[in-house]
């Protein structure tokens, strides 16, 4: 492709709105045959964490409560990974009732997340709101969506709050106080179910689900049939990957959203996660936090598999489960996830049918003094991670890979761009003072910088540490 330099111009957005956290995009523009478009982006997220660091030296038995505060977004998630890496730890088998109970609270929590990203964070990109906020002030810039149909989608938007409301409470039935539910313990659940609750749960869920139905998905496909362009925008490096997460079974090997990677060769080979530090504020020998460095720019690690980077989220489970194919781009994001809420409802009425009252919720287990285990789940936004280390009783190293790590990662050893930093790679950018194209690529992977930005292992070794 021929390239003319006509007037390559630099821009920074920072803070990028409408996210979770701090994040930070540098986007090149230059004009590319006769279109001006980005070049070149770097995604930095800004803001130093330590989870990691404040867990080492702590109780193993914490982990599931104190990872839950990495963020109120996707707490439940980081709860349940926690819990099941000390579960693996002595290779604990949960009574079915708990693990029913972690299905369906996780549940609720992926459909407000769903719900929260389309409308909260991602639909003001696209329609042409009222002059108030939250939809003003906005950039004015190709917004094809407006008069009377904007005022209906300004209608869905106030019934999304309230819908995510009632995903909050349906979920708080058996977890407990939202956003960071007590329920989840390392050996099953701590509330016990009852008659009345699975019958206050199921009409909850009919509620959201008659939203999902007669609401989000017509919405969706409305915004992608009105911004076709945005069917081949955002696309990336094309490779998806899913952990795979709510077990069908006690061996955890049968799950509603399997694990795998999109392409010929779908297994996932735990031994191949390495993080990479060359464009991340960490020391490349021990793994500290080292800034200024030169050629750093993110406080985010760069997960790589087999040392290349993948994209993970609700594409990637439903491009695994084989129920959407149609292709990687923004629009795709939007339409998996979607598609995966109206999946999960017949999911958790089935798990409710299978809830017993009255049956144990927990075992009671001992953790040894010495060992390692991994949680692996799938959080809202994609493939999250738990890895520990337990020595002389207490946690000796702990490791969280998030979905935004992957997502949202710098470059690596080998200077390749993490899936956002190469999905905004040829987008288009008409108005260089209102980038809207810029922001709704990076809109679409629903970036979340609070569980982004960890601290790594301090010690030699660690990248081989995921292997656990
Ligand atoms: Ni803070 Fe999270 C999800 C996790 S994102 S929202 O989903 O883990 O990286």
């Amino acid at each position: 492709m021929k390239t003319i330099r006509v007037n390559p111009q630099s821009l920074d957005i920072d803070p990028v709105v409408r996210v979770e956290g701090h994040l930070r995009v540098e986007v090149a523009v230059d004009e590319v045959d006769g279109l001006q478009q980005v070049v070149d982006a770097k995604v930095s997220g800004v803001l130093f964490r330590g989870f990691e660091r404040i867990l080492a030296g702590r109780s193993p038995w914490d982990a599931p409560d104190l990872t839950q505060r990495i963020c109120g977004v996707c707490p439940v998630s980081h709860g349940l990974a926690a819990s099941l890496a000390l579960e693996r730890v002595n290779g604990l088998r949960l009574p079915p009732n708990a693990r029913w109970m972690r299905n369906l609270t996780l549940a609720a929590n992926y459909l407000q997340s769903h719900i929260l990203h389309f409308y909260v964070l991602s639909l003001l990109d696209f329609v042409d709101g009222p002059d108030m906020p939250p939809w003003q002030p906005s950039w004015k810039s190709d917004k094809r969506i407006s008069g009377d149909e904007a005022k209906t989608f300004v209608e869905h938007y106030l019934a999304a709050l309230e819908t995510r409301r009632k995903c909050h409470e349906m979920g708080a039935i058996f977890g407990g106080k939202l956003p960071h539910p007590p329920a989840f313990v390392a050996g099953g659940f701590s509330a016990v179910p009852k008659a009345e609750d699975v019958t206050r749960f199921r009409s909850y869920l009919a509620e959201v689900e008659k939203f999902i139905h007669d609401i989000y998905l017509t919405d969706v496909e409305r915004v992608a049939g009105a911004y076709p362009d945005y069917r081949v925008i955002g696309g990336g490096h094309k490779r998806l990957l899913a952990f795979g997460c709510f077990d069908e079974d006690s061996s955890g090997a049968v799950q509603l959203f399997p694990r795998g990677r999109s392409g010929e060769d779908a297994a996932v080979d735990l031994s191949a996660i390495t993080e990479h530090v060359a464009a991340s504020w960490y020391a490349d020998d021990t793994g500290l936090p080292a800034h200024p460095k030169d050629n750093a720019y993110s406080w985010i690690k760069a997960p790589r598999y087999d040392g290349v980077p993948y994209e993970v989220g609700p594409l990637a489970r439903m491009w695994v489960k084989g129920l959407y194919q149609d292709g990687v781009s923004v629009m795709d994001r939007h339409l998996a996830r979607a598609k995966e809420a109206a999946e999960l409802v017949p999911a958790m009425r089935r798990w409710l049918d299978q809830i017993v009252p009255g049956q144990p919720v927990y075992e009671r287990f001992e953790l040894p003094a010495e060992g390692a285990g991994a949680g692996l789940v799938e959080a809202p936004r994609g493939a999250l991670g738990h890895w520990v280390k337990i020595a002389g009783g207490k946690i000796e190293h702990y490791s969280v890979i998030t979905p935004t790590c992957w997502n949202a990662s710098p470059r690596d050893a080998g200077g390749v761009r993490g899936p956002m930093e190469e999905a905004l790679i040829g987008t288009p950018v008409k108005d260089v003072a209102e980038p809207v194209e810029v922001v709704r690529v990076l809109h679409s992977f629903d970036p979340c910088l609070a569980c982004a930005v960890h601290a790594m292992r301090p010690a030699a070794g660690w990248r081989g540490f995921h292997a656990a």
